[in-house]
């Protein structure tokens, strides 16, 4: 930690600089990219206007290690953020974001995730129209449950499921769709990439026992996890954040109306994944074909954020239009 902090209930710098986050007010737009991988963020950033000089590209690295780059995507102020991977990096990330964004926001995760659909495999990007949580019942596990309250409840629950905005799940397949890469005969056994619309996701606490990994150096208790949460709730591929950001964006949506300012103020989401492993054949993506999809889906991502999605507003005041601020660290 470098700066002096004020206000434990919601610790801030003398600049207005939040305390994991690390951005001020003016540093981050209010339409953002998050994903878990800083090469993922700078390969999109690497879109933004000016990107070849540099020239233009605020970046800050906070000492929590999220990494947030702004700049403009023909003219209008994008950001792309790698907060990392899990549950509670969306819960800093969105709480913090929205302490210094003004007025309405959009926030896409772009992410790696599992498919468990045998249709959906390796080189293919989805859209997901809902999205559940998966989570480990740690109490199953704890010392002190016996073993008849175990058989009285599961190791693994299932949240119910958070729909995706049809308008935002659209505008990104569409984006998808619009610019697909062509075949490549040493990439994906030579198939194009695909995308696919109308997922149904799980954001799992865990990459492995909640994901239904085997892991012989655990007590998880998850064999046929994987077949039960396919027949019980159709899910299709798994990953670690969209239910977070989905969920929290309905609590900051809803304190928002509260106060009358449910227009001004709301917090629109949606989420692109690429298939990175498929659950079936327990393949897993190569580098070369990791930059295909991050490419493609990226651009996706931020045309989307500049045109498919309807934001009334975009800030004035930001590092997007002054040029001092690129260099800040
Ligand atoms: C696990 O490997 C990570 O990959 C997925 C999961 O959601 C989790 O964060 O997303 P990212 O590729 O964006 O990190
Ligand atoms: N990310 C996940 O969380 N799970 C996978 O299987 C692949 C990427």
């Amino acid at each position: 930690m470098k700066d002096t902090l004020s206000n434990a209930n919601f610790p801030l710098t003398s600049t207005g600089a939040t305390y994991h986050l690390g951005c001020s007010p003016g540093q981050l737009a209010n339409r953002i990219i998050i994903v878990g991988d800083f090469s993922r963020a700078r390969r999109i950033a690497a879109l933004f206007d000016d990107a070849a000089s540099k020239q233009g590209i605020f970046e800050n690295h906070s000492s929590r290690q999220f990494l947030t780059l702004t700049g403009t995507f023909h003219s209008t102020p994008v950001s792309v953020v790698a907060i990392g991977m899990g549950f509670p990096l969306v819960d800093f990330f969105l709480r913090e974001a929205r302490k210094v964004v003004q007025g309405e926001m959009c926030v896409i995760r772009l992410g790696s995730c599992g498919s468990l659909d045998k249709t959906i495999g390796l080189g293919s990007v989805v859209v997901p129209r809902r999205s559940h949580g998966v989570v480990r019942n740690y109490d199953w596990f704890h010392e002190g449950t016996s073993d008849e309250e175990r058989r009285g409840s599961k190791p693994y629950q299932v949240t119910r499921g958070i729909d995706v905005e049809p308008g935002v799940h659209d505008a990104l397949l569409a984006e998808l769709e619009g610019n697909k890469p062509a075949a490549d005969e040493e990439l994906f056994n030579g198939h194009p990439p695909s995308c696919v619309g109308g997922v149904v996701n799980g954001s799992a606490d865990s990459f492995y026992s909640s994901q239904g990994r085997s892991d012989p150096a655990f007590w998880d208790e998850n064999e046929g996890w994987v077949e039960e949460m396919v027949k019980g709730w159709g899910m299709q591929t798994l990953e670690m954040e969209t239910f977070v950001l989905q969920s929290l964006a309905h609590s900051a949506n809803k304190a928002a109306e509260a106060q009358g300012k449910g227009e001004e103020q709301r917090v629109r989401t949606g989420a692109v994944q690429m298939i990175f492993a498929n659950r079936h054949t327990s393949d897993f993506i190569k580098p070369q074909e990791v930059d295909v999809l991050e490419r493609w889906a990226g651009e996706a991502v931020l045309r989307t954020l500049i045109g498919g999605v309807e934001l009334h507003h975009t800030m004035d005041d930001g590092v997007w239009n002054n040029q001092a601020h690129k260099a800040e660290k």
